[in-house]
């Protein structure tokens, strides 16, 4: 089952990737993505065999923690690590490697996602089988380095109604610059569900920050199949 609130870790200078991962988790998030991107406290810069290791020991952590929680555990971008420690999944950028490849490797049982800026790249992940779609950014993030054009509200919906009308059905998350104000609007477009990093990490009570969108999005879709 795709998670319908996707928390990514991210680096900070107070807390580690597990750690952050625990005030989600205490807050109710059952879907963490370790994302690490540059070298873990790697000064002076290290072989990218320390590096590996250092990536290795925050996904140990924090897949510790997502045992603790019950939490599914998806590692950005690193496909051999995901095989080696037995992660649930990874999570693909367009510049990491292909998912047919990646499942070649992970096999039928992990759970393999994709980004999407723009139509074609989510055709792209969709022939390429991911399980699940990234789409955005949706707002402009200091998150990610080398962000794509902003798509807004405008932009995702019409990626998302134009796969509506197809028989290419996919779940589609939202991701870039989102906060709890945003999830309205966003879900009543149709989507699958949002994923969210700094927004938690960087808030002052990151526990109670993940609740507010664990909260806010489960309220949604209670009151939304209370209409049906
Ligand atoms: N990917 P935040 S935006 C990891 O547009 C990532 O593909 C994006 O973090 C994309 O919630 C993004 O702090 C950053 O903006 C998400």
């Amino acid at each position: 089952m795709i998670s319908r609130l996707q928390y990514i870790t991210q680096e900070t200078e107070k807390y580690s990737h597990a750690e952050l991962a625990e005030f989600a988790c205490k807050g109710g998030v059952n879907w963490v993505q370790l994302r690490v991107k540059s070298p873990l406290s790697s000064s002076p810069p290290k072989g990218e065999r320390a590096y590996y290791r250092e990536f290795e020991k925050a996904a140990l952590e924090t897949q510790k923690i997502c045992k603790k929680y019950g939490a599914t555990f998806i590692i950005n971008d690193n496909v051999t690590l995901a095989k080696e420690i037995g992660a649930d999944g990874v999570h693909l950028g367009l510049n990491d490697m292909n998912p047919k490849e990646a499942r070649k490797i992970l096999g039928e049982n992990f759970i393999i996602g994709g980004t999407a800026h723009n139509l074609d790249e989510a055709k792209f992940q969709i022939e390429n089988k991911v399980d699940y779609i990234g789409i955005g950014p949706y707002r402009f993030t200091s998150t990610k380095n080398d962000l794509s054009d902003i798509l807004g509200i405008e932009g995702i919906k019409n990626i998302v109604e134009t796969f509506h009308e197809t028989s290419l059905q996919i779940p589609f998350i939202a991701i870039g610059g989102i906060k709890v104000d945003d999830i309205q609007s966003l879900l009543e477009l149709g989507i699958h569900g949002i994923a969210v990093s700094s927004a938690i990490n960087l808030a002052e009570n990151k526990s109670e920050s993940a609740e507010q969108f664990v909260q806010t999005i489960s309220k949604y879709h209670k009151q939304n199949s209370q209409s049906i």
